[in-house]
């Protein structure tokens, strides 16, 4: 659907431009508030509860609601709709400039797998250090409910920071965060810093001189860690301030001119084979152990890292994940599959398009 027809859609169902409902508080609402703004698409952010939004626009929320919702028009509907990943892969398929998407095939599938890392592993140091220690889980229970409206009396205050952190703590083992995986994650968040550190130092973006969608996923995640929870925003600040500084200015990149990007796979940094390897040592094993999980009917996990064991309850979600990365995969020429093959193999990766076998 061109640009032009995605417009006219919105314009016959009386809307001017692309609405989406989320919270400041939100990384993947913060995901796609960037990558909006650095493609230049008209769009209005609102903030608040998603059922109290629709519920006066006669719109069903979506199963299950995540954050953020876009309203979008489905057969001839203006339809609430959730999940950043194909939402972005929609909009690119309308709004064709500014790609997100690498020119070179192999690099498009290293973007698309990186792209899962900022949203499924990345998003466990933030659930992580945002609820595991007292200090964090005040500052986000006060904070959360603020996002959506300033005005609130202290008492309601108080009572959505109680409901709200008692659920969220009472959830933290479903990411697989736990006194036991507490020293895993934060070695895995300082090394992730590291390497980013590292890799911004030669580099404006992750897969070159523009932004990918990769970019946006670990951006929506670091704007929590570094400028809303205060345990990993101390971390950041001591090991990492390139990452501080591109978290910021990512929000708003409208005004950069893109350069043509025409990097390919064999000019990828070492920083980014580094940080392959660190995704080898944690996200590749933990989402391979969950969809065999899923596939056994199992409700929880268990298994031996290099740096320690991890527990988590199952997840389908990222059981999908893992397929639609390897459905990716599949889509490769000949050529370009051995070459992404080299490269994970190269960097002990190879497992998140061989595990189906
Ligand atoms: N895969 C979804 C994930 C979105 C998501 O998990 N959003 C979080 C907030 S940032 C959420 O709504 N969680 C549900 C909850 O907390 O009840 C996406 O990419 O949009």
């Amino acid at each position: 659907m061109s640009y032009y027809i995605f417009l006219k859609r919105l314009t016959q169902m009386n809307e001017t431009s692309i609405k989406l409902i989320g919270n400041p508080a939100s990384p993947y609402t913060r995901k796609m508030i960037a990558y909006l703004r650095y493609k230049r698409i008209p769009h209005q952010v609102i903030w608040g509860d998603v059922s109290d939004v629709l519920k006066p626009m006669n719109i069903d929320p979506p199963k299950p609601i995540l954050l953020p919702v876009f309203l979008l028009p489905r057969n001839g509907k203006l339809t609430a709709v959730t999940d950043s990943t194909p939402l972005i892969e929609e909009f690119e398929n309308s709004f064709p400039d500014r790609s997100v998407y690498p020119e070179d095939q192999s690099l498009r599938f290293i973007n698309y797998v990186l792209e899962d890392f900022g949203d499924e592993w990345c998003t466990k140091y933030m659930f992580h250090y945002r609820w595991h220690f007292a200090e964090d889980a005040d500052n986000a229970g006060t904070l959360l409910p603020l996002g959506i409206m300033n005005n609130i009396s202290d008492d309601e205050l108080a009572f959505f920071k109680d409901n709200f952190a008692k659920r969220q703590i009472d959830r933290l083992w479903v990411v697989g965060s736990n006194d036991e995986t507490a020293p895993f994650i934060d070695q895995s968040y300082k090394s992730f810093l590291e390497i980013l550190e590292n890799h911004l130092k030669i580099q404006p973006y992750l897969l070159g001189s523009s932004p990918s969608s990769c970019d946006f996923s670990v951006y929506g995640q670091l704007t929590q860690l570094i400028g809303f929870d205060p345990t990993p925003r101390k971390i950041a600040h001591e090991l990492a301030p390139r990452v501080i500084g591109w978290v910021r200015s990512l929000e708003d990149r409208s005004g950069l001119e893109v350069k043509e990007n025409k990097l390919t796979l064999s000019d990828l940094p070492q920083t980014i084979h580094d940080l392959f390897k660190e995704m080898s040592t944690s996200y590749v094993p933990t989402m391979i152990a969950n969809k065999k999980a899923i596939e056994e009917g199992s409700d929880e996990w268990e298994i031996d890292l290099d740096k320690g064991k991890w527990k988590q309850k199952s997840f389908p979600y990222q059981a999908k994940c893992l397929a639609w990365i390897k459905e990716e995969y599949e889509k490769l020429d000949t050529d370009k599959k051995d070459e992404v093959f080299s490269f994970l193999q190269l960097n002990h990766c190879e497992s998140l398009v061989t595990s189906n076998e």
